[in-house]
């Protein structure tokens, strides 16, 4: 017979979200380490949560049936991320036709190829500006920049381009904020949603003609499993989840450029033209780097897994950071090793930072394909293409903010174009 749930270790405090609030990226493995287990029972918000790590857990909540996205995270995360009605929200045989949209658009290496072009292009544009100024602050300069590219790319015209980068940027930056700053990101993230629906609906009508090979044009075209096209602001949302992960990926190349400024064996290395390994760096940038700390799912019917029988409408959270960062899988996690080789092609369920599982069937992010290229992009832009003084700066990354990032930003003075 299967072991019960209740012989899952339980946290002995009444509510755990005091906790989560104050280790932030530390908190599930806290919690295994201190009950000497890799599932661990506790409560958040009074709910009851089972929190998990480790590649069999990755396995579960990528992979296993009777799971749902719906209801695993908290609205003031999931409105400003994936969203109600996107494909994260999706099951079965509707998910995967959803997701072959995505995985058409992600993971073909050409079209990758031409996100990678027009980041190099907005990239040169801005330098001129950044010689000019005097210092920089990165990661500010980067969400502008990817976002100029990423609606080129998409076929995404006529957009106020410093208002949907603030816009975007939010998205990302409160979706671990509670309170007023969260609210006030949801209230501007309707007013992009409103202008991308008006846009998906100009293209219907033909007011609007994207090039075949945009993701607009995809999008806006895509049709349903009954042939119905998408509801247009579902269409918006899925526009969406394209452009701002996007711009997310700018939070990665800052983490890199700090790396560099820290690694400086690697760093002479690119700089001396020898760029072979820059995509080594770059996924142990994606595996050392704080980012998206935890997945969740609920079980729509009962669900064994490694002996425990899981209830009906239970709640799990899988640790991304914590099984990134255990040393039973990456010895010596803190340390910064590119010698590590990791790769997302490798299908390694421990090396998860974007999900876990076959990409096609489960929620793993389809753009990894796209998060590696614009890493490596960027470190040849910073080692290559320019030349930059890093001033004394508060470096320090909070393990308590989610999503978290070097404190100053990352400046960047003295800038030059390298000739
Ligand atoms: C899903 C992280 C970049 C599009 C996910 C998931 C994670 C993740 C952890 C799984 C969610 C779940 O299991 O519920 C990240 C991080 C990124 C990134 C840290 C770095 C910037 C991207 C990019 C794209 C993208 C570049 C596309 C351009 C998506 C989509 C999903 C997803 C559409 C939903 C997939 C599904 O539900 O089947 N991402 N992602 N992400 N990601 Fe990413
Ligand atoms: C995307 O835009 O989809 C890519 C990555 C965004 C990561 C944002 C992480 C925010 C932290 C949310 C806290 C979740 C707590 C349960």
């Amino acid at each position: 017979m299967a072991a019960g749930p209740q012989d899952i270790p339980r946290d002995p405090r009444l509510d755990a979200s005091m906790a989560l609030m104050s280790e932030g990226y530390r908190f599930v493995s806290n919690l295994c380490d201190r009950m000497d287990s890799d599932v661990v029972t506790t409560r958040l918000r009074l709910r009851e949560v089972i929190c998990l790590r480790g590649g069999a857990a990755a396995r579960l909540l990528y992979g296993a049936e009777g799971l749902t996205r719906v209801g695993a995270m908290p609205s003031t995360v999931l409105h400003l991320l994936q969203d109600k009605g996107s494909v994260q929200q999706l099951e079965g045989p509707a998910h995967r036709h959803r997701k072959a949209l995505f995985l058409s658009i992600c993971m073909d290496p050409a079209r990758v190829e031409a996100l990678v072009a027009e980041v190099r292009r907005a990239w040169r544009e801005r330098l001129p500006a950044w010689e000019a100024e005097g210092q920089i602050v990165l990661q500010q300069e980067v969400a502008r920049l990817l976002t100029r590219a990423a609606c080129r790319w998409a076929g995404v015209a006529h957009q106020p381009e410093t208002q949907l980068a603030r816009e975007i940027f939010d998205m990302i930056d409160k979706a671990g904020s509670i309170g007023p700053r969260n609210w006030l990101a949801q209230m501007r993230r309707a007013g992009t949603e409103k202008r991308l629906r008006n846009l998906v609906e100009q293209v219907r009508a033909g007011e609007v003609v994207p090039e075949a090979a945009t993701a607009l044009h995809a999008i806006a075209f895509h049709r349903e499993e009954d042939g119905a096209l998408l509801d247009p602001s579902v269409a918006a949302v899925e526009l969406l989840n394209l452009l701002r992960p996007i711009v997310a990926v700018g939070r990665y190349i800052t983490f890199a450029a700090l790396a560099l400024h820290r690694e400086t064996t690697w760093r002479e290395l690119f700089r001396s033209g020898n760029l072979e390994l820059a995509g080594d760096f770059a996924e142990e940038v994606r595996r050392a780097s704080p980012f998206f700390p935890f997945t969740a799912a609920v079980t729509t019917r009962p669900v064994t897994w490694e002996g425990h029988e899981f209830p009906e409408g239970q709640w799990l959270l899988l640790d991304l950071y914590g099984t990134t960062h255990d040393p039973r899988h990456f010895p010596e996690p803190t340390r910064f090793r590119a010698e590590r080789m990791l790769s997302w092609t490798g299908q390694d369920d421990a090396f998860i930072p974007q999900g876990a599982g076959d990409v096609a069937r489960t929620h793993r992010c389809p753009g990894e394909m796209i998060t590696v290229e614009l890493m490596k992009e960027a470190i040849r832009l910073l080692c290559c293409e320019m030349e930059y003084e890093v001033p004394a700066q508060d470096l320090g990354v909070r393990l308590n903010r989610m999503p978290a990032q070097p404190r100053s930003g990352m400046i960047l003075s003295a800038i030059r174009r390298r000739s």
